[in-house]
């Protein structure tokens, strides 16, 4: 096997994943392309998410790195549990390649850029769009030697450490200025670990777009992108990569851009574009529930939509204006209604204790859940429990109300989703959690059949207690919440057995 010149992980988001993933990691696709098209580097992806399913197998992984001598590794993470599994992974790096530089890029690190830039183990930090931060730092290292700690004051975009050890940080980068210039390298997975039936049609993810023209506060976009910036892939570009989906037998194709709809234009050209070329795939994306009247709702109908998924957020309208929504609560009823006689199914998702949430608020979403679903049966509403994500402004209303932020990159890998107790100004937490917990089994239920065979009875049973409470109101005795919590706890022993491994320096660590 010949060496690699980069090789990047995309760590697992649990100790074990029940189903494939329907998205490829699309950021280090992303980065790799200008990698492979500009300096003609060998790449290496590694989807760690695909190993517990026995579809990449991590001795591919070892190899890779025991036989090359590459300008740099790459992480990519979010905010939770990828963090610790890129954590094993960078330690691994370093031990057999000392001098190579480990860069990490993602959300998390573009949100907390010092505190990732803090932890030893990591070198370089991508404050945001990876693609050209990453050639450069090639460029860098294939021009003058590979060396961690080298002098990358002309690199903009990233966070990096001199010899002494001291944070340097750089100027902002400007994004690629045309995203048509970028593709999405499928060639470096196997599209099919990706491909998912459901409901006998071929399943898989793509973005086109980047950015939302929308300000929630609770949303990484604005620090991100920055606010209200969106841009994307040419309505052309967006059909012809679409064909190339096709071409694999895909029937579904699931956008998980943050707002397809923030250049309606683009949109309705490639819904245009869809029909001139006798396209037949089906499709769902997210969707404001405001923008479903009457006749875009049939537009996207007659364009092949199935399914959309709407951050509705709260019932209350007191929350709406916290949250900076800029929507209201009734935008949800005329969507539910129309996505009705258009026989649209949707996913309606809501977000419990936000700071200033009273006991009034929350049942305010329970009703407006309950009503929605009286409307329109097709609807699945996934409750979360509100994560103050660093580097949002909601974040910092969070930290005013008493929460206390983690101090170490390592501190953001608790998963925030089992966290409720955690949050300081939540009140009611075990009313809270118990409706959560309810929400969750409900959904099961009603998304038995995508889980693996021996998940579904179990769905099935937590399911229906459920139903019952959300029926009754009653939240009490929540023992189903117990059993599930204390399956989780013992996977988590499982990981945090593995990080003593590793810190005790064993070698296999990865193995
Ligand atoms: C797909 C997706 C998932 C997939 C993950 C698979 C995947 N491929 O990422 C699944 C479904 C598993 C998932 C789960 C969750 N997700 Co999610 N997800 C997304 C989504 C929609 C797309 C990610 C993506 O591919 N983006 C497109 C690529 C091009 O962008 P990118 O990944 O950021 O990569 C660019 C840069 O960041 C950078 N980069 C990234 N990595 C690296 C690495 C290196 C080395 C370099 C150089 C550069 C680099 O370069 C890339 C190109 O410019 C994003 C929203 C979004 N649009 O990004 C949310 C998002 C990332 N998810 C989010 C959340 C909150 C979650 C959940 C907690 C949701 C929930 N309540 O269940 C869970 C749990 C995640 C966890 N960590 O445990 C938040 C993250 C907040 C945070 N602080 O991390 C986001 C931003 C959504 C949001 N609007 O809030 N998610
Ligand atoms: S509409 Fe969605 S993607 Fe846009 S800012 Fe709000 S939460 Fe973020």
């Amino acid at each position: 096997m010949e060496g690699y010149d980069a090789i990047f992980v995309f760590p697992k988001l649990w100790e074990k994943e029940f189903n494939p993933p329907t998205q490829p990691p699309f950021g280090l696709l992303m980065c790799s392309d200008l990698l492979i098209r500009e300096e003609g580097l060998k790449v290496f992806v590694y989807d760690e998410r695909l190993e517990s399913l026995g579809m990449v197998n991590r001795q591919d992984l070892i190899k890779a790195v025991k036989k090359s001598d590459p300008l740099f590794f790459g992480i990519s993470t979010q905010s939770g549990p990828m963090i610790e599994n890129g954590l094993i992974a960078s330690k691994f790096f370093r031990e057999e390649c000392p001098d190579t530089p480990i860069a990490w890029g993602g959300v998390h690190p573009t949100l907390l850029p010092m505190q990732t830039i803090e932890h030893p183990l990591v070198d370089v930090v991508i404050n945001g769009e990876g693609e050209l931060p990453i050639l450069n730092l090639a460029r860098e290292m294939k021009k003058n030697g590979v060396r961690r700690n080298k002098n990358l004051d002309n690199i903009d975009g990233i966070y990096w450490k001199d010899t002494q050890g001291n944070i340097k940080v750089n100027k902002p980068q400007t994004p690629v200025p045309n995203l048509d210039d970028l593709n999405i390298r499928w060639d470096l997975v196997n599209p099919k670990h990706y491909i998912r039936e459901i409901d006998g049609k071929k399943n898989l993810s793509i973005i086109t777009s980047r950015g939302c023209p929308f300000r929630c506060n609770f949303c990484y976009n604005v620090s991100f992108y920055g606010a209200r910036k969106f841009r994307g892939w040419s309505a052309e570009k967006v059909i012809s990569e679409i064909k190339k989906i096709v071409e694999w037998g895909v029937e579904y194709v699931v956008f998980d851009d943050d707002y397809i709809f923030g250049d309606p234009l683009r949109m309705w050209k490639i819904l245009d574009l869809r029909k001139e070329n006798k396209m037949d795939f089906e499709w769902s994306a997210p969707i404001r529930g405001h923008l479903l009247r009457d006749s875009l709702t049939k537009k996207i109908s007659d364009g092949g939509c199935k399914y959309v998924t709407i951050g509705a957020e709260s019932g209350s309208s007191r929350m709406l204006k916290l949250m900076d929504k800029d929507s209201d609560v009734d935008a949800y009823y005329m969507a539910a209604k129309n996505l009705k006689k258009y026989d649209l199914a949707a996913q309606f998702s809501w977000i419990f204790g936000f700071p200033g949430e009273t006991k009034e608020d929350l049942f305010l979403t329970l009703k407006t859940i309950k009503d929605l679903e009286d409307i329109n049966p097709k609807t699945d509403h996934i409750i979360n429990v509100f994560a103050p994500y660093p580097g949002t402004p909601s974040y910092d209303m969070a930290v005013e109300h008493g929460f206390e932020p983690p101090k170490e990159l390592e501190g953001w890998t608790s998963n925030f989703r089992e966290q409720c107790r955690k949050l300081v100004y939540v009140k009611d937490k075990e009313l809270l959690e118990a409706i959560r917990w309810a929400g969750i089994f409900r959904a099961m239920k009603k998304r038995s059949k995508y889980y693996a065979n021996w998940v579904q009875p179990i769905t099935q049973v937590l399911g229906t207690i459920s139903e019952i409470r959300w029926k009754h109101d009653f939240y009490d005795f929540p023992v189903e919440q117990d059993a599930v919590k204390m399956g989780r706890r013992v996977l988590n022993a499982v990981m945090k057995s593995r990080i003593r491994v590793v810190n005790a320096d064993d070698e296999t660590s990865l193995g």
